[in-house]
């Protein structure tokens, strides 16, 4: 029988954290401000048909400029805990070496701030925003990259770490990877499946080196890191897509989980990968710091993948399978550039080394403005499957939400039904699995206001506030009345209500 606590459906356990998350380069501007120097972001959205609307973040939300009253609004929803990414070339505009300390003052005055609000900051340290200098030194694929960044924590760490209860170190490092070097979808637009395998591999080197310092010099600090996960399920009953859902689930989820959590590569993927290398980028003792000690995991679950075998006898060319070149957005033109290319060979450009001719398969069922199905069933399958298979860390949803066709009235105000079901739903599966004995302690919704959606530009709107870019003026949604309502009962409406 479910514990005391949890046996009314719609409440969750005492103590549940509720947020909201954000990212620095898509909410900041100033991006030339106040010595911040530039990032691979600033260089990728400059990039002409890089972003599909041909924006950039160098006005963003203004939050750099307005933190006081996104802190205020955020205290009116009644929120608790804010997540938000500190933005590494404010803090040391070359990539190594010398502090901007205007950049480290404004996350100084941005945590008095939210404290000062009774929100607890939760800051992750990289959010995808590399100096530039470090990409032209190579970037992820070059080891190098992994000790800097535990040189920025170091930094980070000790400007606010008296203040700081819950650290983390890499916002889905999926990402980073395999669309920013594999796919190009992302910055740097760099198209090549092994630099995204390198890549992926010094993300963690660097999350384990950050953990090591940081833990050296606070030995009680809570640590952790955010993976993108998600579920993944056959088109058919054929043995032939269980080998696509092996292949997928190996380089979507378990490419981070095994390392981190097991301190061990899967076997599985290391095959499908050994026509591309012969893996000298992986040293002897790089599992064990990969998979340094954690104290929690945050997951970012936002859909299902539904793969096929490839089709018999096609040859099926990566460039013709929307999903499998990294376009995970089959209603857009997916912003894929096509003239950032960095990498002189376009064949090896993959979202998914070695498996680019795993197919994705559209179903016939609800999906969000980003072209994604909605499947709350497979954020209590992630949860579970990470607890019974990988960890008995508390663990956190540090990102859940949706974008839809918002419309706006004469006033900006917007009613999204829509997202307010897709949370519902998703907080409902959240609950599931904390009845299953999962050991959820927190939930943030992406996010709390319409921003820079990487390569969407700001044609996709997540936001539980509305902005108007026009005049940065901020106009909660229905939903952010909703989710305040969620927080100070801390539960669902009654189904039905
Ligand atoms: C996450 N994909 O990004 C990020 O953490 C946020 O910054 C972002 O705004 C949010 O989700 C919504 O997109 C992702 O293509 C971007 O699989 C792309 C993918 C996954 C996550």
């Amino acid at each position: 029988a479910p514990a005391a606590q949890t046996s009314n459906a719609d409440t969750f356990p005492a103590g549940f954290r509720w947020g909201v998350a954000t990212a620095a380069y898509q909410i900041e501007g100033a991006a030339a401000e106040y010595g911040r120097g530039p990032s691979i972001w600033d260089t990728f959205s400059h990039t002409p048909g890089a972003i599909t609307d041909g924006s950039t973040g160098d006005v963003a939300c203004d939050h750099y400029h307005r933190f006081r009253d996104d802190v205020r609004l955020m205290a009116e929803m009644g929120i608790r805990s804010y997540r938000f990414s500190i933005s590494w070339p404010r803090v040391q505009p070359d990539g190594h070496g010398p502090v901007n300390t205007a950049g480290l003052d404004f996350y100084r005055e941005l945590v008095d701030e939210l404290l000062a609000h009774d929100i607890e900051p939760w800051p992750t340290l990289y959010h995808w925003d590399l100096p530039q200098p470090l990409e032209d030194a190579g970037g992820w694929p070059n080891r190098d990259t992994a000790p800097r960044f535990a040189e920025y924590a170091a930094i980070v760490h000790d400007a606010l770490g008296d203040r700081i209860g819950h650290w983390t170190t890499l916002n889905e490092p999926w990402c980073s990877a395999f669309l920013g070097y594999g796919a190009g979808e992302h910055a740097p637009g760099r198209r090549d499946g092994l630099s995204a395998v390198r890549a992926a591999h010094h993300l963690m080197l660097a999350h384990g080196q950050a953990c090591e310092v940081i833990r050296a010099a606070n030995s009680q600090v809570k640590l952790g890191v955010t993976l993108n996960l998600y579920a993944v399920s056959p088109a058919s009953a054929a043995p032939a897509d269980a080998d696509a859902v092996r292949r997928i689930d190996g380089l979507a989820n378990r490419i981070f989980l095994d390392p981190i959590l097991r301190g061990e590569y899967p076997a599985d993927v290391l095959d499908d990968l050994s026509p591309l290398t012969s893996f000298e980028h992986l040293h002897d003792d790089d599992l064990g710091i990969i998979s340094a000690p954690l104290s929690f995991l945050g997951i970012n679950y936002y859909s299902r993948y539904v793969v096929a075998a490839p089709e018999s006898g096609d040859g099926a060319r990566p460039s013709e399978n929307a999903r499998s070149s990294g376009d995970t957005s089959p209603s857009s033109d997916g912003g894929a550039p096509d003239n950032t290319t960095m990498s002189p060979d376009e064949a090896s450009a993959s979202a998914w080394p070695g498996s680019e001719t795993v197919r994705f398969v559209e179903r016939d069922v609800p999906v969000t403005a980003m072209g994604w199905e909605i499947d709350p069933v497979g954020l209590a399958e992630t949860l579970v499957r990470v607890h019974r298979e990988y960890t008995t860390l508390p663990l956190y949803v540090t990102e859940n939400g949706a974008a839809f066709d918002d419309v706006a009235d004469d006033h900006g105000t917007v009613d999204d039904p829509e997202r307010i079901a897709f949370i519902d739903a998703h907080l409902r599966a959240c609950h599931d699995a904390i009845d299953e004995g999962v050991p959820l302690r927190g939930y943030f919704a992406w996010t709390f206001m319409d921003n820079f959606e990487w390569a969407h530009g700001y044609t996709k709107r997540f936001g539980l506030v509305r902005v108007d870019f026009s005049d940065q003026r901020r106009i909660p949604k229905s939903s952010a009345e909703w989710y305040a309502g969620v927080i100070q009962r801390n539960g669902l409406p009654i189904m039905g209500s």
